[in-house]
């Protein structure tokens, strides 16, 4: 793709909307009721994870920003002279730039994200500032990521992953992705970021902040669901509930009815009872230990593991054997 056909395909939609539909109606239907958390992430869902990510409650963020920073050149030593840099999902932010500033023999920087916008913003930023560096933006859904941009086809590759959004997967499907990511990036490595099991007070803070914005980020699923699917979800009778679920060692994110009501999406009618929740997001919680057997599985070689002096979060090279 080059950024004049990503620059003009940004005046039609993400082909994302079609999906929005059918996938709201199946996890409508579903008990209990579910809406996947990839579409938390529309212009305003963006924004408002921004916002999040400067919470005071919300320590993932500006943790893993620390720990590339005090880190940046024992992680930039993994990779090799000419690599191509593959991230799933179409970072751009400050934790690409603290690693691209510390690797410069990375020749090739390939986002892949389902987002044409948001793959279009982060080649033309990273490529304004990095004018060495060839841009190769990839549009695929990264949770089946399993081709590369031609550029990157004969380098050695390796693959970050950062913020913990592989907590987002179930464990099945973490395995898969890792296992997938072991055979893209083989010969190479993967440089990735996970949250970690903590005292539960301090996980729960982080998902029900006192200003709120993590509400509004929840909500705004069917505030999108409304914009873009014509729907009329009531969002004053929806309450936004987040706890920790330790035996499953995920924070839970939900949509509380709070009465009985109807909605219709793409002409299916469906009833939520009072009390009923929509099931928004998991967000898995990892020991060093759980995320290095976890790579085992998927057939990586685990390296180091870089954590902040409180073991809130952890940052992990995984070798991809040849
Ligand atoms: C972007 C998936 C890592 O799970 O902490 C933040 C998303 N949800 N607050 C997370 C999120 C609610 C975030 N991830």
């Amino acid at each position: 793709m080059n950024l004049h056909a990503a620059a003009s395909a940004g005046t039609t939609p993400d082909q994302t909307t079609p999906a929005f539909a059918s996938d709201a109606i199946a996890g409508l239907t579903q008990h209990p009721k579910q809406i996947p958390p990839k579409y938390f992430y529309d212009a305003a869902g963006s924004e408002l994870f921004e916002q999040i990510t400067r919470l005071p409650e919300y320590y993932p963020t500006r943790t893993e920003i620390a720990l590339l920073r005090g880190a940046a050149a024992e992680m930039a030593a993994e990779i090799p002279d000419g690599a191509a840099l593959v991230e799933f999902g179409s970072g751009a932010s400050v934790k690409t730039r603290v690693l691209l500033d510390a690797a410069p023999q990375v020749a090739v920087y390939a986002p892949i994200d389902i987002s044409i916008s948001a793959l279009e913003a982060a080649a033309r930023a990273i490529g304004a500032d990095y004018p060495a560096l060839t841009v190769a933006p990839l549009r695929d859904d990264f949770t089946n990521a399993l081709s590369l941009p031609d550029e990157a086809q004969g380098r050695p590759v390796v693959g970050f992953f950062p913020g913990s959004t592989i907590g987002n997967f179930t464990p099945a499907e973490a395995l898969q992705f890792l296992r997938g990511a072991a055979r893209l990036l083989r010969g190479g490595g993967l440089l990735l970021g996970a949250d970690l099991v903590k005292d539960p007070a301090v996980l729960h803070a982080a998902y029900n902040d006192a200003q709120g914005v993590t509400a509004a980020f929840n909500l705004n699923l069917l505030a999108r669901a409304n914009r873009e699917l014509g729907t009329q979800f009531d969002l004053s009778q929806f309450a936004h509930s987040a706890f920790y679920n330790a035996a499953l060692r995920r924070i839970e994110m939900h949509l509380v009815s709070r009465r009985r009501q109807r909605v219709e999406v793409g002409g299916e009618c469906f009833e939520i009872a009072e009390g009923q929740n929509l099931h928004t997001e998991n967000s898995y919680k990892f020991t060093v230990d759980s995320l290095r057997a976890l790579a085992v599985r998927a057939g990586f070689k685990p390296g180091p593991v870089w954590t902040d002096e409180n073991r809130l979060f952890s940052v992990h090279w995984l070798h991809a054997p040849d």
